[in-house]
């Protein structure tokens, strides 16, 4: 039976040159004729009486579940986020336009943690007194923060708050022009934290400083280690619509702060510093660091720097504690350093508030602890660098990474260099997470810490040898089964990369992975990529989620090492994973459970498209197109039947080029596969085998020519 379907399948789309329908087939559509499924029978819809299957999860992002039930759209729901990366973070739109951040932070942050708005713009205020509106704005920031303009002793007028005086100082310096964009500045920060005061107007302060003293995320939460119920009441009173808000109008500022001080702007030796009580304001002209480079932006509500080679420590636009809830640093140039030596939230991360880094130009150097770079706690923080070659250096949850909130991590262009512990580089975790990182152009490294031997993240699934990353790409619930019960479903996680050839190294979890009600998309559109992973990883994961790497074009080599499995399209108890490369030369390597293989009823693709490939398995290991049968879906498990009511699907799918595919064992030995081959049809279980059926099917398919409709509809010209 097999042989006679392989053959005929064989005929039909390989051999025979009919017209151009048959001979460009659509690929997908013939596989599932060939298991007598339809497109809507792959993907899970679970229903009410699924018992012990589990239903009750929290915090689940409004995505999860349409894409859960159609996976398809996980494609489409990834490539719109690369497209939205292409268009905001092109240097040229950049340099066009002072809304791009404002769309960025919208398009891939906002709309995807919680939909209703629609991106018409943030509706900063405009200052229409051209006579005082420094003073008039700094006048509402104080009362806002409790402090009368005026004060009177003894029948006259104290020299108190002394803004008032400190004012006196700089305003001949200052242009009137630039009076009013500092103006507008600081009357839009007192909006954007009106806007945050409400997003937690109905929170408990005592409770809102336990969130805030909360740093263990990262260690605590996979395995659902330690329960924090002070998260989840936070989460039952936050208003996420006016965070976001928030988040939105300081994007906007920001980029329009930047653009608007022109050169000369701010005289070059000034410094002008307030203390609020929100914060410090400071304005650095750009030679007032020269000699003494460092600066410290701890608990800062805003900081301009003109364009000094500086050295900044402390939060440098992150929230440094409650009374600090919302801060933003704009560097306008200079090669920078931004080092926190401390624990501190740092550079563009906002917890229970918002922060933002917004550094327009130069050669960077971002070292940090955890929560940085990109890092959001029910609240949102964005690391934003226009240009130059960057190195970002940070410990845990940093570069990309969301826990009930959301992180941004923004690169547009040069050669940069991003390395992490664990928990970022677009991480979305517990509470509907959403974590992105983006980098427009340039030859980028990105790199998880994959040994334990260097940091202790071990995994069991690699001998504890490497490190379970949760990192480049990966959505992370809190998975409270084994523990306590509280479930928390994780986020959304995403790394994007538009240009250049890039290395991604991580351990395991990585990659286009996720774990507990989440998603986790890597998405690469150009250039010659390596992937180096271990387990569980680049499209990939485990119990009730969406993993999905989707590389666009180039020669890539996707290799696992280590134990070097559970990947390139792995799916493992409910898991909808993907791994599509479209173009180019490409390689796959793994030792076991790998390439296309879906378990406990998954839903697993490995889809090349054009191109010679090589693909290497370890020996006697399932994958290629496989599905690993399981009794419990052929008859009821008398307990729990719900893996019966639905299927699963391992496809490997290889359309074009000749290909090649090994088999290599512990001494290095490498054999042609037994089962995989050019211009193959297969199916595995194959349809004598008694284990066939039972709505689980492994399907591999290699051909010359064909099409998969949910991919080509995106294609150019089409
Ligand atoms: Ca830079
Ligand atoms: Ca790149
Ligand atoms: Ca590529
Ligand atoms: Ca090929």
């Amino acid at each position: 039976m097999a042989r006679s379907a392989a053959t005929f399948l064989c005929v039909l789309f390989c051999l025979t040159p009919f017209a151009s329908a048959q001979t460009n087939p659509d690929i997908y559509r013939a596989i599932l004729d060939s298991i007598g499924l339809t497109a809507s029978d792959i993907g899970f819809r679970p229903q009410g009486y699924w018992n012990r299957f589990p239903l009750d999860i929290p915090y689940r992002l409004t995505s999860f579940d349409d894409l859960f039930a159609e996976p398809w759209r996980l494609y489409d729901y990834s490539l719109t986020m690369a497209n939205s990366v292409e268009r905001y973070l092109n240097p040229q739109y950049l340099d066009s336009v002072s809304t791009a951040l404002y769309s960025l932070t919208y398009s891939v942050g906002v709309d995807r943690k919680l939909g209703g708005f629609r991106s018409y713009g943030a509706n900063l205020i405009d200052v229409e007194d051209t006579l005082r509106p420094l003073e008039n704005a700094l006048e509402r920031l104080f009362l806002m923060g409790g402090t009368e303009p005026s004060y009177y002793a003894f029948g006259s007028k104290a020299e108190y708050p002394d803004y008032k005086s400190t004012l006196i100082n700089i305003k001949p310096r200052l242009n009137a022009r630039t009076q009013k964009i500092l103006g507008r500045a600081i009357i839009n920060l007192a909006d954007i934290i009106r806007w945050r005061g409400l997003a937690f107007r109905r929170c408990n302060p005592e409770i809102m400083r336990e969130v805030f003293k909360i740093r263990t995320l990262a260690k605590t939460q996979g395995d659902g280690t330690v329960y924090y119920p002070e998260i989840d009441d936070i989460a039952a009173t936050v208003d996420y619509a006016s965070l976001h808000y928030a988040a939105l109008k300081a994007a906007a500022l920001a980029e329009e702060l930047a653009d608007s001080l022109s050169p000369g702007a701010i005289p070059a030796d000034m410094i002008f510093e307030l203390e609020t009580p929100f914060g410090k304001l400071a304005i650095l002209g750009s030679d007032a660091l020269v000699g003494e480079r460092n600066y410290d932006c701890q608990n800062s509500l805003l900081i301009i720097d003109a364009g000094n080679d500086g050295i900044f420590a402390g939060g440098c636009g992150a929230t440094s504690s409650l009374d600090n809830p919302v801060s933003i640093f704009i560097d306008l140039g200079g090669d920078d350093k931004y080092i926190v030596e401390s624990n501190t939230p740092s550079q563009g991360t906002g917890i229970l508030g918002i922060g933002l880094l917004f550094d327009q130009s130069g050669n960077d150097t971002y070292q940090a602890k955890d929560y940085a770079q990109g890092c959001g706690f029910f609240g949102v923080g964005t690391l934003f660098d226009m240009a130059g070659d960057d190195k970002y250096d940070a410990a845990e949850s940093a570069q990309g990474a969301g826990y009930f909130g959301i992180g941004l991590c923004f690169d547009a262009s040069g050669k940069d260099a991003y390395y992490l512990l664990g928990d970022g580089q677009g991480m979305g975790g517990i509470g509907g997470g959403v974590g992105i990182l983006g980098d427009y152009s340039g030859d980028d490294s990105y790199k998880a810490e994959p040994y334990a031997s260097v940091y202790d993240r071990s995994d069991y699934h690699s001998e504890h040898k490497i490190n379970g990353s949760s990192a480049q790409g990966v959505g992370f619930g809190r998975r409270g089964d084994g523990s306590d019960g509280h479930s928390w479903a994780g986020g959304l996680g995403a790394i994007i990369d538009i240009y250049g050839n890039d290395h991604y190294h991580s351990g395991n979890w990585s990659l286009g992975c996720a774990y507990w009600f989440a998603t986790g998309i890597a998405i690469d559109m150009h250039g010659d990529d390596f992937y180096e992973s271990c387990y569980f990883t680049q499209g990939s994961g485990a119990h009730y989620c969406n993993g999905i790497l989707i590389d666009e074009a180039g020669n890539d080599r996707h290799e696992l090492f280590e134990t070097a499995g559970a990947g390139l399209g792995f799916g493992w108890d409910f898991t909808n994973a993907f791994l599509i490369n479209i173009g180019g030369n490409d390689s796959y390597r793994a030792k076991m459970i790998s390439m296309g293989l879906a378990q406990i009823r998954s839903n697993a693709f490995l889809i090349d498209i054009g191109g010679d490939d090589k693909y290497m398995l370890g020996k006697d290991t399932p994958g290629l197109g496989e599905a690993t049968p399981r009794d419990d879906y052929k008859r009821p498990g008398p307990l729990a039947p719900f893996y019966t009511y639905c299927n699963s699907l391992g496809c490997f799918i290889d359309i074009g080029g000749q290909d090649k595919y090994f088999t290599f064992d512990i001494q290095g030995q490498i054999l042609g596969h037994s089962r995989a081959a050019d211009n193959k049809f297969w199916l595995a279980p194959a349809r004598n085998d008694s284990t066939y059926g039972a709505g689980n099917f492994g399907v591999g398919r290699d051909c010359d020519s064909g099409t998969i409709p949910e991919i080509e509809k995106w294609r150019k010209g089409n």
